[in-house]
């Protein structure tokens, strides 16, 4: 093998016998499933346990890949012919496998036709999506489609030239009703609370819009299952690539590294024909909520502490920042006291073990999640990993004192990407401008900032941001990581009671 040559077909008979390849005829692949956002989750996800199950009783299930927003596909996936290296890496151990269940990617970023074209045909019963949490395009704190969205506003105007995540499902279905009538199932795999539920939601809001037949066949044709997905897989870098080429001499431009852990939960409720991968690890169950509260708010809910602590502490990666005894320590007591008594029962796991299970998952010094990855669009984020678990707690009257710390973490992140605050590093969320203004105008403090912050509420529900514990828990939280030594605030909050700070910062209030 010449070394350096590029992934594809011709390749796979030459590869060294380290790397695992697909094991079943993908000249014979047929499409059945569409998914939308190919970014390196899908090709570690969704994609695994779809050539898994290819392996196990191959069907017809090859997937038809489509992004709506970039990158552009072409140039990469494209040209492998849907192949890539996923890589497993653990500490010190690498394991390669070819992935082969893509059989066509499709650039739809500057029209919705080609995407149009894939979600109305025929063969695709199965819609996945890992679109990020904004691509729902709704209002994080109520679920509800949020109708100022620019792309919504536009959308709802031109229907029949869609560029929301919402506008072009409900496009494709209505074309589907008008030409073969064939049911779909349309699975959201993002990390949003009852995700099934918000796609279903945004979806049926374009259709009854639409009105005519859409809505009631909707109703009858489309199921909108929730699920919960997990495992983590950062964002490719130059160096991963760069590992395919050193170790096993090939080039892949679309490689994918993730951990070895990985589950997928789905809500039993389909339409059409479903690919079996409850054969090949995935659970189909009658309510994942269960699920979907202990990996978001556990899981998920540890890595968005870690991450604004994180960057604020001086770490790059999450490995980075867990490695931190101090940091270690308080995410740990975070999970433990104040997140584990807030989860429902979960079949088959015992919470305690899965926070260890995922403490040491995010120690794994061979995935290298960059803090400000995990950081970016907190504001999507924080209401289903840190403020649904704190309005649980409150209602019973227990302490959020640690889970107020990663919220407050957040907005000192955001507001120190401001001018005023010397643009500290650059950030991406939806509301980085907004904050961005009310730390120019406020400066450093910290209970007028938090008194604009919680303000907004598409973010904060104004019961909860009128809760004074809460507010005072934010406000010494901001005080504390906008100084010079935010580690000092973790310090503080794990060295024990804070009632006096707190009736220190309620007074200077
Ligand atoms: C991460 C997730 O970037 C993020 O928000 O927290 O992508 C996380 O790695 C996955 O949900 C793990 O399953």
């Amino acid at each position: 093998m010449r070394r350096s040559e590029s992934l594809a077909p011709a390749l796979l008979g030459r590869l060294p016998s380290a790397v695992r390849k697909p094991a079943y005829d993908r000249a014979a692949l047929k499409p059945g499933i569409a998914h939308i956002g190919v970014g390196a989750f899908h090709r570690c996800h969704q994609a695994e346990y779809t050539d898994d199950l290819l392996e196990n009783s191959f069907d017809r299930w090859g997937l038809i890949g489509i992004n709506i927003r970039p990158p552009l596909l072409a140039g990469t996936l494209g040209r492998q012919n849907g192949l890539y290296t996923r890589l497993i890496r653990e500490n010190d151990e690498v394991e390669a496998r070819i992935i082969g269940s893509i059989v066509r990617v499709v650039d739809s970023q500057d029209g919705a036709a080609p995407a149009l074209d894939v979600l109305a045909s025929p063969e695709i019963e199965m819609v996945t999506m890992t679109v990020t949490e904004k691509g729902y395009c709704h209002i994080p704190s109520s679920g509800a489609l949020d109708l100022d969205n620019p792309d919504i506003a536009h959308d709802l105007a031109s229907p029949e030239a869609p560029r929301s995540v919402p506008g072009i499902l409900a496009r494709a279905l209505e074309l589907r009703m008008a030409s073969h009538g064939r049911p779909v199932t349309l699975l959201s795999c993002d990390n949003i609370p009852t995700n099934g539920v918000i796609l279903g939601n945004v979806v049926r809001a374009f259709a009854e819009r639409r009105g005519g037949k859409l809505a009631d066949w909707i109703e009858a044709n489309v199921a909108f299952p929730s699920a919960m997905v997990d495992r983590i897989a950062p964002a490719t870098s130059a160096a991963d690539i760069g590992t395919v080429e050193q170790r096993y001499g090939y080039h892949d431009s679309a490689v994918v590294v993730g951990e070895r852990f990985r589950q997928w939960v789905i809500e039993n409720r389909f339409a059409g024909r479903v690919p079996r991968w409850d054969r090949v690890g995935a659970t189909f169950i009658d309510d994942v909520t269960p699920f979907e509260h202990l990996k978001m708010r556990v899981l998920n809910g540890a890595q968005t502490t870690l991450s604004y602590l994180g960057v604020l502490g001086g770490f790059e990666h999450t490995s980075d920042a867990i490695a931190n005894s101090l940091l270690a320590n308080f995410v740990r007591r975070m999970l433990t006291e104040e997140t584990l008594p807030t989860l429902m029962a979960v079949p088959g796991i015992v919470p305690a073990a899965y926070v260890e299970q995922s403490l040491s998952r995010l120690a794994n010094t061979a995935i290298r999640h960059r803090n400000h990855q995990i950081a970016t669009d907190g504001s999507q984020k924080i209401v289903q990993r840190l403020l649904n678990p704190i309005r649980d707690r409150l209602a019973k009257g227990a302490s959020i004192e640690l889970l107020s710390v990663p919220v407050a973490g957040w907005m000192a992140y955001l507001v120190k990407a401001s001018t005023r605050f010397g643009r500290a590093w650059q950030v991406s969320d939806p509301f980085a401008e907004r904050i961005a203004a009310i730390a120019d105008r406020i400066g450093s403090d910290g209970n007028a900032l938090a008194d604009a912050i919680l303000a907004i509420d598409a973010i904060f529900d104004p019961q909860l941001a009128a809760n004074a514990k809460f507010r005072a828990h934010v406000v010494a939280g901001l005080d504390g990581l906008l100084s010079n030594d935010p580690m000092g605030l973790v310090r503080q909050v794990c060295s024990g009671p804070t009632d006096a700070r707190l009736k220190q910062s309620a007074r200077s209030a």
